[in-house]
């Protein structure tokens, strides 16, 4: 299998922020689509394996690191269809993070090798005024928006979930954030014209099961909430275009929601006039209607709603669990933060397992979807171990819980994040 595009256009893993400030060039944009027509992303022959191997701080959490076609190195948790894990210490470069090592998850096996920019149509059809089929040219002449915002799935970090759940065993790097290029949902439907008795949206992309009964993989928000001006069609993503695995050429950007909502390769929008109760809503992604969407694991007859908001977190990046430090000198701890559906507060660090807590100084703002960064020194007087802890709060404040969210998805994990490092 020939490599699809020059791996150099895509932002290197050491630059900390993406390229753009100011609109993508969108006639570039097409000239480097153009050339995605070539090649197939994954053709029959598999990635090529190296042998090395890490291990997630739970059981089961051996795995292989791989390359994917456009992908740079990632953690394996899945072939076929792909579940590729951000190595955490791409979180420590900066607060983008790089389309190329950007995680990956897809529900279905058949997922297109390749897109012909020129005949791709995004249809837009169902309980509206006029059914349209957009083309990409098309989506590019609307205004431009740009919002950078955290993708992640709601079954990060599920691999820690005790007692433990069915599902992919995510460590802690299902999530990314990037800057994102497109035009709002908004401006999409108003041109086919939404009709009265709308009351949600349906998003599905090109993806598809090997079997034609298999159903589709297709999500849909609330009117209101696909018409906020918020939610977008995005074909840019930390100023260049999408990955292949990351959605090429739209995908849906549902700005402080869980990613299992931000469908890729996005080709068909549909307007409903009753609530959708495809199995992808009605049956997957549920979590208890209880704050936090945490239960009991024994607890009987919880009610079920769909996942919605992200909920805040915030991780230490530049230590590791066991890491030795110096004995008597300040020690420079950073590290990533969110707010979920809302801007960060402030981070709280402590240095003692939770007996005191200081302020964290915060990073530039990227807008209230994004990373943002945090730092903070303490000083190891003692000999021994120390426990470091972090904890965002976000402007609605909402604090990340000291007890672990349990739920039978294994969704929603945000518990206060510690690492013991320990005085050399
Ligand atoms: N078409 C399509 N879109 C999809 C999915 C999918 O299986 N098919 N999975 C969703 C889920 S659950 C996640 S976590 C994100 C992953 O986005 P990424 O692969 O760009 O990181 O895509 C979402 N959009
Ligand atoms: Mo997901």
């Amino acid at each position: 299998m020939e490599a699809l595009v020059n791996p150099t256009d895509y932002v290197n893993a050491e630059s900390p922020a993406p390229s753009t400030s100011g609109p993508l060039p969108r006639r570039s944009f097409l000239k480097m689509t153009a050339g995605l027509i070539a090649g197939g992303i994954l053709g029959r022959s598999l990635p090529a394996f190296a042998a090395k191997l890490i291990q997630l701080p739970f059981a089961n959490g051996s795995r292989q690191l791989v390359r994917f076609p456009q992908k740079g190195e990632m953690i394996l948790l899945r072939q076929r269809p792909p579940l590729l894990e951000t190595p955490f210490e791409v979180f420590d470069r900066g607060v983008f993070t790089p389309n190329e090592q950007f995680f990956v998850r897809w529900h279905l096996p058949v997922i297109p090798t390749s897109i012909d920019v020129n005949t791709f149509r995004l249809r837009v059809d169902g309980h509206v005024r006029t059914p349209i089929e957009l083309s990409l040219k098309e989506i590019l002449r609307q205004p431009q928006i740009e919002l950078a915002a955290i993708n992640q799935c709601s079954g990060n970090s599920r691999g820690f979930s005790s007692p433990r759940v069915p599902g992919g065993e995510w460590g802690n790097g299902a999530m990314g954030n990037a800057l994102w290029t497109g035009v709002t949902l908004k401006s999409i439907l108003d041109r086919a014209g939404v009709l009265p008795g709308a009351v949600q949206v349906r998003f599905n992309g090109l993806d598809t099961g090997q079997m034609p009964e298999t159903p589709l993989f297709m999500k849909s928000l609330d009117l209101d909430h696909a018409m906020d001006g918020e939610v977008m069609v995005a074909y840019g993503m930390n100023g260049t275009q999408l990955p292949m695995l990351n959605g090429f050429p739209l995908r849906l950007i549902v700005p402080g929601w869980y990613s299992t909502y931000w469908v890729k390769m996005l080709s068909h929008i549909e307007v409903l006039d009753k609530p959708d109760d495809n199995y992808w809503m009605h049956t997957a992604y549920l979590i208890p209607d209880t704050p936090g969407g945490t239960m009991a694991p024994d607890a009987k007859d919880v009610k079920m709603v769909p996942i919605n908001r992200l909920v805040p977190r915030s991780f230490i990046t530049n230590l590791r669990d066991n890491a030795t430090v110096r004995r008597g000198v300040p020690i420079a701890v950073r590290g990533i933060a969110f707010g979920g559906d809302t801007g960060v507060k402030s981070v709280d660090f402590s240095s003692d397992g939770g007996t005191t807590w200081q302020n964290a100084a915060l990073g530039k703002d990227y807008g209230r979807y994004s990373f943002r960064r945090w730092n903070a020194t303490f000083v190891a007087k003692q000999p021994g171990d120390y426990k470091l802890m972090v904890k965002a709060t976000n402007s609605n404040d909402l604090a990340q819980p000291a007890t672990p969210t349990w739920n039978p998805g294994g969704f929603m994990r945000n518990v206060i994040e510690q690492v013991t490092v320990h005085t050399a």
